[in-house]
């Protein structure tokens, strides 16, 4: 058999090709599989049977592809957290706000579009908790042919922090929706999917990250946990910050920091310490520190190469007390962006758009008493008082097709009443949310300022905040209640860090500020997933500007729709007004 060099040629060149295409494809099948942690097994989802899911591996400025199968048991949406997908809310993921869930058995073809976004995300579930399993990093490298603004790493592992629940997930979210409590807490947290050392049944499997002394290692740090702020640290080690949310930062020296489920960082850590096991460790952070919360520690161990005889134990950080706010809004409040000629800002400096967002735990009455919630109530959480329910169309296909009585298009742009928001002594009556399914619209191209308010109502608790489709500029964070005339006067426009998910301090405020120039229907919610699904969560729809670029794309082929479900009495006739619907289409 004769094979031409044309062949063998072609065939190199294709390899070539294959791997410096645009267009990375990936293929994802969600399958439950058995997991053994704290020595019982239980089914949970995962994608493709791994826990954590598989890495995707990208460059600044990629498209890429996911085929994702629905072999599971459980309607499921995939988000990808921190990309901004221009034009393209349609595969942004969030159930009920931008799509109904992949039915068991459906598959849906999802676009991940990258524009800015250079460092590590991630992806995961959006529906109910399943996230609990069902995440992994996306590591995104620098354009070929440039370069990290730091020195080259000689090596990068992400890790991903995450939770562990002996209970089913699905379990735990229905016991607390019919108890109308707060459930039940994770049992462990994982890095890289294992609790660590300090957990019965998992010496033998704890992550180990080997290192040679004298080389530098980018850690791809995530906080996938469902509920927990975690604080992280290395033994013997002081780490560098070199980035947050795909977006480089000037570099922040520390011992230990805190990260909030959403967030993602880059972290430099030398191997320059005496050879020897030193664990790295994580614990929650939460100022609700005399209640019920996961207070277990994971840890993985650093284990230095060469002959030496390490000390047994490894040595273990110092992790500060759980409820050591002080600690954890120093870090957060020290973020600045890079902000050289490589890196430029663009804060929008002209606002037209000023909105002010109360962000509240509710409680709400049950028969007789019923529920478990304090007094026999049941738990709610509230921005500006409305206390988010999911609509059974979703807000993205609803706004297209011009469906009516989907979404009102009410959402307040400030509180409906202003009061002592950080007050010890809060009348209880102020607990009770409305329920509503409300967007805000927001005009092409408007300059946004968003003041976040934690409030005491019931409880004072931190919020991490996350919006789709946008990164935002961090402009001011502080404790108690914003002064509008005082506070502004503070920001900082200069070097504000750039992010997707930050944490609003418990009875505290912080400040961000974005242009919409993203059309589309854009999801915003607390990243605790017990406060996301009480209520705390938003959707803006920005609309279509003028020019091709600046209007949203054709929905894909293979949407899943919910809209078949609804029968639909009149064609066009709709609340919303021309204004509002972008185009009008008969659905087929
Ligand atoms: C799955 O999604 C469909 C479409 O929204 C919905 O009708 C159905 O109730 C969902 N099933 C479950 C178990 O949530
Ligand atoms: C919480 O989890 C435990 C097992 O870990 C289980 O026995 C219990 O029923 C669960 N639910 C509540 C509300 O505690
Ligand atoms: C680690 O960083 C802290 C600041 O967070 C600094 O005070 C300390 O000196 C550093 N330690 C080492 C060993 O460099
Ligand atoms: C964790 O909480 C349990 C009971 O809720 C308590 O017995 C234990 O001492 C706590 N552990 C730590 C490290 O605080
Ligand atoms: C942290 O909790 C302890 C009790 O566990 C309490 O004494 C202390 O005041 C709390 N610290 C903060 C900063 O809230
Ligand atoms: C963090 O703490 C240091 C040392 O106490 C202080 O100088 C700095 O201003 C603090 N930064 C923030 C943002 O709180
Ligand atoms: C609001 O409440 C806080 C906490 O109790 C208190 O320190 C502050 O003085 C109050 N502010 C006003 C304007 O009453
Ligand atoms: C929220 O709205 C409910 C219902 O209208 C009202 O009873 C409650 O006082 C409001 N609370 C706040 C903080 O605005
Ligand atoms: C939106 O803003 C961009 C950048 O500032 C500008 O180039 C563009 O013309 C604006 N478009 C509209 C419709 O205002
Ligand atoms: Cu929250």
């Amino acid at each position: 058999m004769k094979v031409s060099i044309f062949k063998i040629l072609g065939f190199v060149l294709s390899l070539f090709f294959y791997h410096c295409q645009a267009s990375p494809h990936y293929k994802f099948v969600v399958k439950e599989v058995p997991y053994t942690r704290l020595c019982s097994t239980k089914n949970i989802l995962t994608i493709n049977g791994q826990y954590p899911g598989p890495t995707l591996y990208v460059h600044k400025g990629d498209t890429i592809v996911v085929d994702v199968y629905n072999r599971g048991n459980y309607n499921i949406t995939i988000h990808w957290h921190g990309v901004k997908q221009p034009g393209n809310p349609w595969t942004d993921g969030p159930e009920y706000i931008t799509q109904c869930p992949i039915a068991p058995g459906a598959k849906f073809r999802q676009k991940i579009i990258l524009t800015t976004e250079e460092g590590t995300l991630w992806w995961h579930a959006h529906s109910q908790w399943l996230r609990a399993t069902v995440y992994g990093a996306m590591i995104i490298y620098p354009k070929l042919g440039t370069s990290y603004p730091f020195a080259k790493p000689d090596a990068e592992i992400p890790i991903l922090l995450g939770d562990w629940w002996i209970q089913d997930i699905v379990e735990v979210v229905d016991e607390l929706l019919l108890s109308g409590g707060e459930g039940n807490y994770s049992n462990a947290f994982t890095i890289n999917g294992q609790p660590g050392d300090l957990y019965p049944c998992s010496k033998q499997d704890t992550f180990r990250l080997k290192v040679e002394r004298g080389l530098t290692y980018l850690l791809r740090i995530i906080n996938s946990a469902v509920q927990d702020m975690l604080f992280f640290s290395i033994a013997g080690h002081n780490v560098t910050l070199v980035g947050s949310d795909a977006s480089y930062l000037k570099p922040l020296e520390r011992s230990f920091f805190v990260i909030s489920p959403g967030q993602t960082f880059d972290v430099l850590l030398e191997a320059n310490q005496s050879p020897n096991h030193y664990y790295m460790a994580a614990k929650s952070y939460t100022v609700a520190a005399q209640g019920v919360f996961d207070n277990t520690t994971t840890t993985a161990i650093v284990e230095y190469s060469g002959n030496y005889t390490p000390s047994s134990p490894p040595l273990f950080p110092y992790l500060p007390e759980f409820n050591d706010t002080y600690a954890a809004a120093n870090f957060t409040g020290s973020f600045r962006s890079l902000a050289d000629k490589e890196h430029p800002i663009d804060v929008p400096m002209e606002i037209n758009t000023y909105l002010f967002h109360t962000l509240s735990m509710n409680t709400v009455p049950c028969p007789t008493n019923s529920c478990s919630g304090p007094n026999g109530n049941k738990f709610l959480a509230s921005v500006n008082n409305i206390s988010f329910v999911n609509p059974e169309i979703d807000i993205l296909e609803a706004y297209y097709y011009c469906i009516p009585g989907v979404f009102g298009t009410w959402f307040p742009d400030f509180p409906p009443l202003f009061y002592n928001f950080t007050a010890d002594d809060l009348p209880g009556y102020l607990e009770l949310p409305t329920l509503g399914t409300e967007v805000k619209i927001l005009e092409y191209n408007s300059t946004v300022e968003l003041v976040f308010q934690g409030t005491n109502l019931f409880q004072g608790s931190d919020h991490p905040m996350h919006l789709h489709g946008f990164s935002f500029y961090v402009v001011g964070v502080g404790l108690g209640n914003f002064d509008n005339e005082i506070d502004p006067l503070k920001y900082n426009l200069v070097d504000p860090p750039l992010s997707n998910t930050i944490i609003v301090p418990s009875n505290g405020w912080l400040a961000i500020r974005f242009k919409a120039d993203n059309p589309g229907v854009w999801y915003m919610h607390c990243h605790f997933d017990r406060h996301m699904l009480w209520g705390m969560d938003a959707v803006f729809i920005v609309k279509n500007g003028e020019s091709p670029e600046a209007k949203m794309s054709l929905p894909p082929s293979d949407m899943p729709s919910c809209y078949k479900a609804v029968p639909i009495t009149s064609k066009v006739a709709n609340s919303l007004g021309p204004d509002i619907c972008p185009i009008y289409v008969e659905k087929k």
